[in-house]
């Protein structure tokens, strides 16, 4: 199955909410008058579409119908993917997968249980399938089984491996991965971190210190913070973006999950609040799973019957 396919099957559920919402709005509606707008309201929230963003389409609707250019359903589901088409654009955002650094030096961030190793895994994969040299850093030195599950996947891919004891400094296993890249001449370096510290203001620093440890080795670098969101978390996965972005920051977002979830609709205002691109989107727990993200063709499938 291609990216498209996946994509689509990992939106069934968003897209299926959504298209029972719409069928509600037209049960027994001949045309489109103001009254859609109220009813489409309900629709789009309950795809965690939020607030904003639903208010920003709503006005969208509302003056097309004033203006008496949606005559029937299909216009307005075509009006409804244009609008998410352009709320989805970031423009200029340079592809990760086309990073020219070598070592390229990505951290990868979230809160517990969201994706982390697992998206470390399949982003391997795909750097692996362009023949690049892939090392991975087992930062997340909280679990020993973090260690081992990053461990598997490095096998599986055909990545290098760099790792501490259980416990070890997260900082120290990134310095010395970082190193190890220079003198090895890997081209990606991804940094798995911990989810969970004892208290968040821990885990906070010490994503700071990793990247202020990182940078000794290499100036510029980390040169991309991936924070990964789960999408099954809807409107939560807002409030967990807004703690990172205030520190460490991230640079690329990726949303997991969409596979199992009706909130897929999270994503615009996501894009919509921190304007910094998604990357990639996770449809499932394999290594293929992983889907460039692409806004026409999200909105497309988003309203797909
Ligand atoms: N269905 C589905 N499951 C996923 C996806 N991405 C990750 N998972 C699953 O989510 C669970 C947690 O994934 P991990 O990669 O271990 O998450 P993590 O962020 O590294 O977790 P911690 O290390 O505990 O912080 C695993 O069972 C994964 O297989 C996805 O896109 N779809
Ligand atoms: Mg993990």
């Amino acid at each position: 199955m291609g990216f498209v396919g996946k994509l689509k099957k990992g939106l069934t559920r968003t897209s299926g909410r959504l298209s029972e919402g719409l069928g509600r709005v037209f049960l027994g509606r001949k045309e489109i008058d103001e009254g859609v707008a109220e009813e489409l309201e309900e629709v789009l929230i309950e795809a965690d579409i939020g607030v904003c963003a639903t208010n920003e389409i709503l006005e969208m609707i509302v003056d097309k119908v004033s203006r008496k250019e949606l005559q029937d359903r299909d216009s307005l589901i075509n009006a409804l993917k244009e609008k998410v088409r352009e709320m989805l654009m970031i423009p200029d955002s340079a592809s990760l997968m086309e990073s020219p650094e070598k070592p390229l030096v990505v951290l990868i961030i979230g809160v517990n249980g969201v994706g982390k190793t697992t998206t470390i895994g399949k982003l391997g994969s795909l750097f692996r399938a362009q023949g690049k040299k892939v090392l991975f850093s087992a930062a997340d030195t909280f679990r020993a089984a973090a260690i081992d599950q990053l461990g598997i996947w490095a096998e599986r891919i055909g990545a290098e491996l760099v790792q501490h004891k259980p416990g070890a400094d997260p900082s120290a296993v990134a310095f010395d991965s970082v190193q190890a890249a220079l003198k090895r001449g890997s081209d990606v370096v991804l940094i798995d971190t911990a989810g969970r510290l004892h208290t968040k203001d821990n885990l906070m620093a010490q994503l700071e210190k990793m990247k202020r440890v990182i940078a000794k080795v290499i100036p510029d670098a980390p040169h991309r913070v991936l924070l990964i969101l789960d999408g099954t978390n809807g409107q939560n996965a807002l409030s967990q973006a807004r703690e990172f972005m205030k520190s460490p920051g991230f640079t690329d977002l990726i949303i997991t999950k969409l596979d199992g979830t009706a909130r897929g609709g999270v994503i615009i205002p996501i894009i919509q609040e921190f304007h910094v691109p998604i990357g990639f989107v996770g449809v499932g727990e394999q290594e293929d799973d992983l889907i460039p993200f692409d806004a026409e063709e999200f909105a497309e499938l988003l309203f797909a019957d």
